[in-house]
């Protein structure tokens, strides 16, 4: 059985980060053969050299590289988080556009591969994940690695036309498919990714996800992630969970729940889903004073710019449906710039009568699925989700919606309010099959067993 090798940015090397959904399969993984994770320690130096710094937890060995500053700013904070996300979630308006960003991005890339392929031994299976690595593999050849490497992205991937803006998508598109398996979120990912390289590359699609291009055969698939469902399961029946739900109960006050959970990112359409709750009230009048919407919504601190943009956008949106609706004893929509601890989340979406998940762009979400996993199934909420989430394509049963569409999302909201108990049971046992069938482990197996036959736990 070979080793497995993770490369990713961040890492799980904080016991705290184990948390949750990919760290944790990955995690287990590592465990199960006495793996290796590779990725940046967090922290920057001006120390040239880079050396790699080891760290042994439970059998798994972190090797963790800092960044300089210009590394830092090139690779990461520009290319990554400028360029590349903005792009790949249909956000070329965004983008800072930058050659030289590009170039600190193949360094790194290539520094990283200089330093890992030493490490490497004949039966090792490596495992590279998300947009901050995607030459990784050509790197890996170059620098002398010949065995199985494979790609997971978590983001999305766009359409061809959208894919070219990007001044550098032949050669990333060339780098990718020196990867064995390049692994998408969902069957338009994949498509995506396979049209561009027939159109652009003279790629051939020998179906059963085989591509033939660049000389070689590669496989490319969708493997939709999941969540650990039991264990969030179980968080929403925690202590934790009880006791937030008992606080958010008291401010209720007898009025039905309705949560958005999403980071702090223009790719989650929080102000079209402020403006659909304001369209909510508007034209159904039934439901003022009787609903209320709270948005949580944690900082993410790389995109600093770009959050306090949203940030000071959301607070108008948020204060001028509060000034327009609200009443001495009712704050229709509520809007939290916090984090809170995942069993404080699963108990709030355990008490939730609607899960408003309205990404204009997402290679998955996770907390629909976690969403789904915390409702009582005898009285079971009802999941709100945009066509725009990669959990579109599992999850049918759930309310669809446009989520630019701020009056079908406001009749969304009206329609899961007052939907019977019988088609709320019917659609979540649906949600909650799919949830369950295709969880993290799932996920993991489908994409290790294309990546190594031979077998990986
Ligand atoms: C990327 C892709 C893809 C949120 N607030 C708190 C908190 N969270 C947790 C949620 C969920 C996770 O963070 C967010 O996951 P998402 O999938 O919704 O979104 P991204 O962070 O954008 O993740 C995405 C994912 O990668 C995995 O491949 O699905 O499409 O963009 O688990 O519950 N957790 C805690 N406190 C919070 O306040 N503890």
């Amino acid at each position: 059985m070979g080793r497995l090798i993770a490369i990713s940015n961040r890492t799980a090397v904080d016991p705290k980060a184990r948390a949750g959904g990919l760290a944790v399969a990955v995690w287990e993984s590592l465990k199960a053969t006495g793996g290796v994770w590779f990725g940046w320690s967090g922290d920057i130096t001006e120390n040239e050299h880079r050396v790699l710094h080891g760290h042994y937890d439970d059998g798994v060995e972190f090797l963790l590289t800092d960044l300089t500053q210009e590394e830092h700013d090139g690779y990461y904070l520009n290319y990554a988080n400028r360029v590349i996300w903005p792009v790949f979630h249909y956000r070329i308006d965004l983008a800072w556009f930058n050659r030289d960003a590009f170039t600190t991005y193949a360094a790194v890339n290539q520094r990283f591969a200089r330093q890992i392929a030493p490490r490497l031994q004949d039966g090792d299976i490596v495992w590279v994940h998300d947009y901050h690595f995607m030459l990784m593999a050509d790197a890996l050849r170059h620098a002398g690695w010949a065995g199985p490497t494979g790609f997971f992205l978590h983001i999305p991937f766009p359409a061809p036309e959208v894919f070219r803006a990007l001044p550098e998508h032949h050669w990333i598109a060339r780098a990718l498919c020196a990867y064995d398996v390049i692994g998408f979120q969902a069957e338009r990912d994949r498509y995506n990714f396979v049209q561009y390289l027939i159109d652009d590359c003279g790629a051939e699609d020998l179906g059963d996800g085989h591509v033939k291009v660049f000389d070689r055969t590669t496989t490319v698939k969708a493997y939709p992630i999941g969540i650990d469902a039991e264990g969030f399961h179980a968080a929403a029946h925690s202590e934790l969970a009880d006791e937030a739900a008992e606080r958010i109960g008291r401010f209720l006050g007898g009025r039905e729940f309705v949560i958005g959970v999403d980071r702090m990112d223009y790719s989650k359409g929080l102000p079209e889903r402020f403006e659909a709750v304001g369209r909510l009230f508007d034209n159904f009048p039934d439901t003022r004073g009787k609903v209320s919407v709270t948005q949580i919504t944690p900082p993410s601190r790389s995109k600093v710019e770009e959050y306090q943009e949203l940030r000071v956008e959301l607070d108008q949106l948020a204060g001028r449906i509060n000034g327009d609706y609200g009443d001495l004893d009712w704050i229709p929509l509520r809007y939290l710039a916090r984090s809170y601890q995942r069993e404080e989340l699963a108990g709030l979406f355990r008490i939730a009568r609607v899960g408003l998940v309205t990404p204009l762009r997402d290679g998955m979400n996770l907390v629909c699925k976690e969403f789904v996993m915390a409702q009582d199934e005898e009285d079971p909420g009802v999941l709100i989700l945009s066509e725009f989430a990669g959990a579109a394509e599992q999850l049918q049963a759930a309310l669809i919606v446009n989520p630019h569409d701020t009056d079908n999302v406001a009749e969304a909201i009206h329609a899961a309010l007052n939907m019977s108990l019988e088609e709320r049971q019917n659609r979540w046992r649906r949600l909650e099959k799919v949830i369950r069938e295709q969880d993290i482990g799932w996920w993991r197996e489908q994409f290790l067993k294309d990546l190594s036959p031979g077998g990986v736990n």
